[in-house]
Protein backbone atom coordinates (compact mmCIF):
# COMPACT_ATOMS: atom_id res chain seq x y z
CA UNK A 1 0.00 0.00 0.00
CA UNK A 2 3.08 2.45 0.56
CA UNK A 3 4.03 1.84 -3.03
CA UNK A 4 0.63 2.31 -4.20
CA UNK A 5 0.50 5.85 -2.57
CA UNK A 6 4.26 6.62 -3.47
CA UNK A 7 3.99 5.73 -7.21
CA UNK A 8 0.45 7.69 -7.58
CA UNK A 9 1.04 10.43 -5.24
CA UNK A 10 5.02 11.09 -7.27
CA UNK A 11 2.55 11.05 -11.07
CA UNK A 12 0.08 13.50 -9.80
CA UNK A 13 2.60 15.49 -8.57
CA UNK A 14 4.41 15.35 -12.23
CA UNK A 15 1.26 15.50 -14.24
CA UNK A 16 1.55 17.90 -16.85
CA UNK A 17 -2.22 18.94 -17.85
CA UNK A 18 -5.39 18.09 -16.96
CA UNK A 19 -5.65 14.64 -19.29
CA UNK A 20 -2.44 13.48 -17.85
CA UNK A 21 -3.95 14.03 -14.43
CA UNK A 22 -7.43 11.99 -15.31
CA UNK A 23 -5.22 9.53 -16.88
CA UNK A 24 -3.81 8.59 -13.03
CA UNK A 25 -7.37 9.14 -11.59
CA UNK A 26 -8.38 6.12 -13.97
CA UNK A 27 -5.38 4.05 -13.15
CA UNK A 28 -5.23 4.70 -9.04
CA UNK A 29 -9.03 5.35 -8.11
CA UNK A 30 -11.37 4.44 -11.60
CA UNK A 31 -13.97 1.29 -10.67
CA UNK A 32 -11.03 -0.77 -12.66
CA UNK A 33 -8.31 1.13 -10.95
CA UNK A 34 -5.68 -0.28 -8.81
CA UNK A 35 -6.87 0.51 -5.54
CA UNK A 36 -10.28 -1.16 -6.72
CA UNK A 37 -8.42 -4.51 -7.47
CA UNK A 38 -7.17 -4.36 -4.22
CA UNK A 39 -10.56 -3.60 -2.36
CA UNK A 40 -11.90 -6.72 -4.29
CA UNK A 41 -8.72 -8.77 -2.72
CA UNK A 42 -10.44 -7.85 0.89
CA UNK A 43 -12.83 -10.86 0.27
CA UNK A 44 -10.35 -13.35 0.47
CA UNK A 45 -8.54 -11.88 3.91
CA UNK A 46 -9.27 -13.05 7.23
CA UNK A 47 -11.36 -10.95 9.58
CA UNK A 48 -8.62 -9.71 11.44
CA UNK A 49 -6.43 -8.43 8.13
CA UNK A 50 -9.85 -7.11 6.76
CA UNK A 51 -10.15 -5.03 9.54
CA UNK A 52 -6.86 -3.10 8.92
CA UNK A 53 -6.72 -3.55 5.13
CA UNK A 54 -10.07 -2.23 4.68
CA UNK A 55 -9.74 1.20 6.73
CA UNK A 56 -6.06 1.88 5.12
CA UNK A 57 -7.60 1.06 1.38
CA UNK A 58 -10.58 4.19 1.72
CA UNK A 59 -7.19 6.44 3.49
CA UNK A 60 -5.27 6.08 0.28
CA UNK A 61 -8.61 6.51 -1.77
CA UNK A 62 -9.21 9.46 0.01
CA UNK A 63 -5.68 10.75 0.13
CA UNK A 64 -5.20 10.09 -3.48
CA UNK A 65 -8.57 12.10 -4.46
CA UNK A 66 -7.56 14.92 -2.44
CA UNK A 67 -3.98 15.32 -4.24
CA UNK A 68 -5.67 15.14 -7.37
CA UNK A 69 -8.02 18.01 -6.15
CA UNK A 70 -5.30 19.79 -5.15
CA UNK A 71 -3.34 19.20 -8.36
CA UNK A 72 -6.19 19.95 -10.75
CA UNK A 73 -6.82 23.54 -9.05
CA UNK A 74 -3.40 24.27 -8.98
CA UNK A 75 -3.62 23.60 -13.26
CA UNK A 76 -6.67 25.64 -13.58
CA UNK A 77 -4.66 28.14 -11.60
CA UNK A 78 -1.51 27.85 -13.62
CA UNK A 79 -3.57 27.76 -17.06
CA UNK A 80 -5.45 31.25 -16.04
CA UNK A 81 -2.02 33.02 -15.21
CA UNK A 82 -0.66 31.80 -18.41
CA UNK A 83 -3.61 33.52 -20.39
CA UNK A 84 -3.12 36.43 -18.37
CA UNK A 85 0.10 36.79 -19.27
CA UNK A 86 -0.85 36.47 -23.17
CA UNK A 87 -3.86 38.72 -22.77
CA UNK A 88 -2.40 41.36 -20.51
CA UNK A 89 -3.22 44.81 -22.24
CA UNK A 90 -1.78 48.20 -20.85
CA UNK A 91 -4.99 50.62 -20.57
CA UNK A 92 -2.34 53.36 -19.81
CA UNK A 93 -1.38 53.81 -23.58
CA UNK A 94 -2.23 56.55 -25.38
CA UNK A 95 -5.85 56.05 -28.15
CA UNK A 96 -4.93 55.76 -31.27
CA UNK A 97 -5.52 59.05 -33.28
CA UNK A 98 -9.58 58.79 -33.81
CA UNK A 99 -10.64 58.88 -37.19
CA UNK A 100 -13.69 60.87 -37.10
CA UNK A 101 -16.39 61.43 -39.54
CA UNK A 102 -17.98 65.05 -40.05
CA UNK A 103 -21.43 66.41 -40.55
CA UNK A 104 -22.95 66.47 -44.10
CA UNK A 105 -23.61 70.42 -44.82
CA UNK A 106 -27.11 69.52 -45.09
CA UNK A 107 -27.00 67.74 -42.38
CA UNK A 108 -25.50 71.15 -40.48
CA UNK A 109 -27.80 73.30 -42.22
CA UNK A 110 -30.95 71.48 -40.84
CA UNK A 111 -29.69 71.57 -37.30
CA UNK A 112 -28.88 75.05 -37.47
CA UNK A 113 -32.49 75.95 -38.69
CA UNK A 114 -34.13 73.61 -36.52
CA UNK A 115 -31.66 75.47 -33.48
CA UNK A 116 -33.33 78.69 -34.74
CA UNK A 117 -37.32 77.58 -34.94
CA UNK A 118 -36.62 75.79 -31.83
CA UNK A 119 -35.86 79.25 -29.78
CA UNK A 120 -39.00 80.82 -31.37
CA UNK A 121 -41.42 77.83 -29.96
CA UNK A 122 -41.44 75.79 -32.94
CA UNK A 123 -41.41 72.03 -32.18
CA UNK A 124 -40.02 69.39 -35.08
CA UNK A 125 -42.47 66.98 -36.58
CA UNK A 126 -41.69 64.20 -38.76
CA UNK A 127 -43.49 61.43 -41.14
CA UNK A 128 -43.03 59.42 -43.78
CA UNK A 129 -41.47 59.97 -47.53
CA UNK A 130 -43.87 57.35 -49.03
CA UNK A 131 -47.69 58.93 -48.68
CA UNK A 132 -50.79 58.17 -50.70
CA UNK A 133 -51.80 61.13 -52.98
CA UNK A 134 -54.12 62.30 -50.73
CA UNK A 135 -52.05 63.69 -47.94
CA UNK A 136 -49.39 64.80 -50.82
CA UNK A 137 -52.25 66.85 -52.68
CA UNK A 138 -55.85 66.54 -52.30
CA UNK A 139 -55.42 67.44 -48.55
CA UNK A 140 -53.21 70.83 -49.12
CA UNK A 141 -55.98 71.96 -52.16
CA UNK A 142 -53.83 69.89 -55.30
CA UNK A 143 -56.99 67.95 -56.35
CA UNK A 144 -56.36 65.55 -59.19
CA UNK A 145 -56.81 67.78 -62.14
CA UNK A 146 -54.80 70.26 -60.60
CA UNK A 147 -51.52 71.47 -63.02
CA UNK A 148 -49.34 71.51 -59.76
CA UNK A 149 -49.60 68.03 -59.90
CA UNK A 150 -47.25 67.71 -63.11
CA UNK A 151 -45.69 70.34 -62.70
CA UNK A 152 -43.96 68.74 -59.55
CA UNK A 153 -42.62 65.74 -61.90
CA UNK A 154 -43.91 62.85 -58.75
CA UNK A 155 -42.82 59.57 -58.32
CA UNK A 156 -45.39 57.55 -58.10
CA UNK A 157 -44.96 53.61 -56.02
CA UNK A 158 -45.63 50.81 -58.47
CA UNK A 159 -49.17 49.11 -58.24
CA UNK A 160 -49.56 45.64 -59.08
CA UNK A 161 -52.62 45.09 -61.89
CA UNK A 162 -55.84 45.36 -60.46
CA UNK A 163 -54.83 47.25 -57.02
CA UNK A 164 -57.40 50.13 -56.64
CA UNK A 165 -55.60 51.07 -53.62
CA UNK A 166 -55.30 55.02 -53.32
CA UNK A 167 -51.45 55.80 -55.02
CA UNK A 168 -48.68 55.74 -53.11
CA UNK A 169 -46.23 58.84 -53.84
CA UNK A 170 -42.31 59.33 -52.75
CA UNK A 171 -43.88 62.79 -51.12
CA UNK A 172 -43.11 65.82 -53.01
CA UNK A 173 -42.72 67.87 -50.48
CA UNK A 174 -43.22 67.60 -46.34
CA UNK A 175 -46.31 69.22 -46.13
CA UNK A 176 -47.89 66.03 -45.93
CA UNK A 177 -46.21 66.05 -42.47
CA UNK A 178 -47.90 68.72 -41.63
CA UNK A 179 -51.54 67.82 -42.10
CA UNK A 180 -50.45 64.64 -40.05
CA UNK A 181 -49.52 66.76 -37.42
CA UNK A 182 -52.69 68.80 -37.60
CA UNK A 183 -54.42 65.57 -37.35
CA UNK A 184 -52.70 64.37 -34.58
CA UNK A 185 -52.27 67.31 -32.57
CA UNK A 186 -55.09 70.20 -33.21
CA UNK A 187 -54.48 73.49 -32.78
CA UNK A 188 -52.75 75.38 -31.54
CA UNK A 189 -49.68 73.99 -33.15
CA UNK A 190 -46.31 75.48 -33.73
CA UNK A 191 -44.09 73.17 -35.76
CA UNK A 192 -41.58 72.76 -38.35
CA UNK A 193 -41.05 69.69 -40.82
CA UNK A 194 -37.43 69.14 -41.82
CA UNK A 195 -36.51 66.10 -44.32
CA UNK A 196 -35.71 64.75 -47.67
CA UNK A 197 -38.20 65.54 -50.33
CA UNK A 198 -38.51 64.13 -54.18
CA UNK A 199 -39.38 65.14 -57.78
CA UNK A 200 -38.38 63.63 -61.23
CA UNK A 201 -35.91 66.32 -61.98
CA UNK A 202 -31.94 66.30 -62.52
CA UNK A 203 -29.29 69.21 -64.16
CA UNK A 204 -27.33 71.68 -62.10
CA UNK A 205 -29.84 73.17 -59.93
CA UNK A 206 -32.18 70.18 -59.28
CA UNK A 207 -31.63 67.10 -57.86
CA UNK A 208 -34.35 63.97 -57.27
CA UNK A 209 -34.16 64.33 -54.08
CA UNK A 210 -33.82 67.06 -52.11
CA UNK A 211 -34.20 68.70 -48.70
CA UNK A 212 -37.01 71.24 -47.38
CA UNK A 213 -37.94 72.61 -44.09
CA UNK A 214 -41.58 73.66 -43.65
CA UNK A 215 -42.74 75.30 -40.75
CA UNK A 216 -46.49 76.02 -39.53
CA UNK A 217 -47.98 77.92 -37.10
CA UNK A 218 -52.15 77.85 -36.21
CA UNK A 219 -54.09 79.63 -33.19
CA UNK A 220 -57.10 81.96 -33.30
CA UNK A 221 -55.43 85.49 -34.05
CA UNK A 222 -52.39 84.44 -36.09
CA UNK A 223 -51.83 87.16 -39.24
CA UNK A 224 -49.36 87.65 -41.91
CA UNK A 225 -47.00 90.18 -39.33
CA UNK A 226 -46.40 87.03 -37.45
CA UNK A 227 -45.36 85.56 -40.33
CA UNK A 228 -43.03 88.21 -41.52
CA UNK A 229 -41.39 88.68 -37.88
CA UNK A 230 -40.92 85.35 -37.77
CA UNK A 231 -39.15 85.16 -41.14
CA UNK A 232 -37.14 88.23 -39.92
CA UNK A 233 -35.83 86.75 -36.88
CA UNK A 234 -34.71 83.49 -39.04
CA UNK A 235 -32.98 85.03 -41.52
CA UNK A 236 -31.02 86.84 -38.83
CA UNK A 237 -29.90 84.23 -37.06
CA UNK A 238 -28.87 82.15 -40.16
CA UNK A 239 -26.93 84.48 -41.86
CA UNK A 240 -25.45 85.88 -38.76
CA UNK A 241 -26.67 89.80 -39.60
CA UNK A 242 -27.80 91.79 -37.01
CA UNK A 243 -30.48 93.39 -39.48
CA UNK A 244 -32.11 92.29 -42.48
CA UNK A 245 -33.96 93.87 -45.12
CA UNK A 246 -36.78 91.65 -46.79
CA UNK A 247 -39.30 92.07 -49.81
CA UNK A 248 -42.30 89.96 -49.57
CA UNK A 249 -43.42 89.53 -53.77
CA UNK A 250 -47.12 88.32 -54.26
CA UNK A 251 -46.97 84.90 -55.52
CA UNK A 252 -49.24 81.71 -55.42
CA UNK A 253 -49.43 78.43 -54.07
CA UNK A 254 -52.28 76.24 -53.67
CA UNK A 255 -52.37 75.42 -50.05
CA UNK A 256 -51.38 79.18 -49.14
CA UNK A 257 -53.40 82.24 -49.33
CA UNK A 258 -52.63 85.04 -50.03
CA UNK A 259 -48.96 83.57 -50.98
CA UNK A 260 -45.88 85.30 -51.25
CA UNK A 261 -42.27 85.00 -52.12
CA UNK A 262 -39.66 86.40 -49.85
CA UNK A 263 -36.57 87.87 -50.74
CA UNK A 264 -33.77 89.14 -48.89
CA UNK A 265 -31.37 92.24 -49.76
CA UNK A 266 -27.90 91.00 -50.32
CA UNK A 267 -24.97 92.27 -52.84
CA UNK A 268 -22.70 89.99 -55.18
CA UNK A 269 -19.12 91.11 -55.09
CA UNK A 270 -16.44 89.71 -56.74
CA UNK A 271 -18.45 85.96 -56.31
CA UNK A 272 -18.88 86.65 -52.43
CA UNK A 273 -22.76 87.25 -51.72
CA UNK A 274 -23.08 89.78 -48.48
CA UNK A 275 -26.55 89.15 -46.68
CA UNK A 276 -28.14 92.56 -45.83
CA UNK A 277 -26.55 95.35 -47.45
CA UNK A 278 -26.16 96.16 -51.57
CA UNK A 279 -28.72 96.48 -54.12
CA UNK A 280 -29.45 93.17 -55.20
CA UNK A 281 -32.54 90.83 -54.04
CA UNK A 282 -32.33 87.20 -53.53
CA UNK A 283 -35.17 84.14 -53.06
CA UNK A 284 -34.85 82.45 -50.15
CA UNK A 285 -38.45 81.04 -49.05
CA UNK A 286 -42.30 80.84 -49.94
CA UNK A 287 -44.79 81.55 -47.39
CA UNK A 288 -48.33 82.51 -47.20
CA UNK A 289 -51.42 82.11 -44.90
CA UNK A 290 -52.94 78.61 -44.73
CA UNK A 291 -55.90 77.88 -47.22
CA UNK A 292 -59.10 77.45 -45.34
CA UNK A 293 -59.57 74.23 -47.24
CA UNK A 294 -56.08 72.85 -45.68
CA UNK A 295 -57.05 73.78 -42.15
CA UNK A 296 -60.06 71.60 -42.45
CA UNK A 297 -58.23 68.62 -44.59
CA UNK A 298 -56.41 68.34 -41.36
CA UNK A 299 -59.62 67.79 -39.11
CA UNK A 300 -59.53 71.98 -38.36
CA UNK A 301 -62.03 74.01 -37.79
CA UNK A 302 -60.86 77.32 -40.16
CA UNK A 303 -63.20 79.63 -38.67
CA UNK A 304 -61.76 79.28 -35.71
CA UNK A 305 -58.08 79.04 -36.75
CA UNK A 306 -55.64 80.66 -39.11
CA UNK A 307 -51.75 80.51 -39.50
CA UNK A 308 -49.24 80.73 -41.59
CA UNK A 309 -46.99 78.43 -43.32
CA UNK A 310 -43.93 78.56 -45.18
CA UNK A 311 -41.30 76.58 -47.11
CA UNK A 312 -37.20 76.72 -47.12
CA UNK A 313 -35.15 75.02 -49.47
CA UNK A 314 -32.11 73.81 -47.08
CA UNK A 315 -29.81 72.37 -49.84
CA UNK A 316 -29.95 76.16 -51.90
CA UNK A 317 -29.61 77.74 -48.07
CA UNK A 318 -26.70 75.59 -47.58
CA UNK A 319 -24.88 76.58 -50.77
CA UNK A 320 -25.57 79.64 -50.27
CA UNK A 321 -24.22 80.00 -46.58
CA UNK A 322 -21.09 78.40 -47.03
CA UNK A 323 -20.23 78.78 -50.59
CA UNK A 324 -20.82 75.41 -52.33
CA UNK A 325 -21.02 75.93 -55.79
CA UNK A 326 -22.63 73.03 -57.19
CA UNK A 327 -25.68 71.28 -55.75
CA UNK A 328 -25.40 67.62 -57.30
CA UNK A 329 -21.52 67.24 -55.17
CA UNK A 330 -23.83 67.27 -52.01
CA UNK A 331 -24.46 63.39 -53.22
CA UNK A 332 -21.30 62.43 -54.93
CA UNK A 333 -20.46 60.79 -51.52
CA UNK A 334 -16.97 62.06 -52.61
CA UNK A 335 -14.84 61.65 -49.06
CA UNK A 336 -12.39 64.56 -50.22
CA UNK A 337 -15.52 67.15 -50.70
CA UNK A 338 -16.94 65.52 -47.65
CA UNK A 339 -13.79 66.84 -45.61
CA UNK A 340 -13.65 70.19 -47.28
CA UNK A 341 -17.57 71.00 -46.41
CA UNK A 342 -18.13 69.00 -43.57
CA UNK A 343 -18.48 70.11 -39.87
CA UNK A 344 -16.84 69.07 -36.59
CA UNK A 345 -20.04 66.19 -35.77
CA UNK A 346 -19.88 66.95 -32.03
CA UNK A 347 -20.53 70.74 -32.56
CA UNK A 348 -23.99 71.26 -32.47
CA UNK A 349 -25.28 73.99 -33.91
CA UNK A 350 -27.01 76.47 -31.14
CA UNK A 351 -27.77 80.35 -31.17
CA UNK A 352 -25.83 80.88 -28.08
CA UNK A 353 -22.55 79.35 -29.57
CA UNK A 354 -22.66 81.19 -32.57
CA UNK A 355 -24.63 78.94 -34.39
CA UNK A 356 -21.62 77.62 -36.65
CA UNK A 357 -19.00 78.83 -35.19
C1 LIG B 1 -49.55 73.01 -44.81
C2 LIG B 1 -50.02 74.21 -45.26
C3 LIG B 1 -49.20 75.04 -46.01
C4 LIG B 1 -45.80 75.31 -47.16
C5 LIG B 1 -45.26 76.30 -48.13
C6 LIG B 1 -43.97 77.17 -49.72
C7 LIG B 1 -44.84 78.18 -49.54
C8 LIG B 1 -42.86 77.18 -50.70
C9 LIG B 1 -40.93 76.05 -51.55
C10 LIG B 1 -39.72 76.64 -50.95
C11 LIG B 1 -38.50 76.16 -51.62
C12 LIG B 1 -40.59 74.63 -51.84
O1 LIG B 1 -38.21 73.65 -51.40
S1 LIG B 1 -38.87 74.59 -52.19
O2 LIG B 1 -38.73 74.52 -53.58
N1 LIG B 1 -42.07 76.10 -50.71
O3 LIG B 1 -42.68 78.12 -51.42
N2 LIG B 1 -44.19 76.08 -48.92
S2 LIG B 1 -45.90 77.78 -48.34
O4 LIG B 1 -47.14 75.51 -47.02
C13 LIG B 1 -47.93 74.66 -46.29
C14 LIG B 1 -47.45 73.45 -45.83
C15 LIG B 1 -48.27 72.63 -45.09
C16 LIG B 1 -50.43 72.10 -44.01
Amino acid sequence: MDDLKAKYLGQIAEAADESALEAIRLAAVGKKGEVALKMRELGKMTPEERQVAGPALNALKDEINSALAAKKAALEDAALDARLRTEWLDVTLPSRPQRQGSLHPISQVQEEITAIFAELGFSVAEGPRIDTDWYNFDALNIPGHHPARAEMDTFYMHRAEGDDRPPHVLRTHTSPVQIRAMEKMGAPLRIICPGGVYRADYDQTHTPMFHQVEGLALDKDISMANLKWVLEEFVKSFFEVDDVELRFRASHFPFTEPSAEVDIRCSWQDGTLKIGEGDDWMEILGSGMVHPKVIAAGGIDPEVYQGFAFGIGIDRLAMLKYGIPDLRAFFDSDLRWLRHYGFRSLDVPALHGGLSR
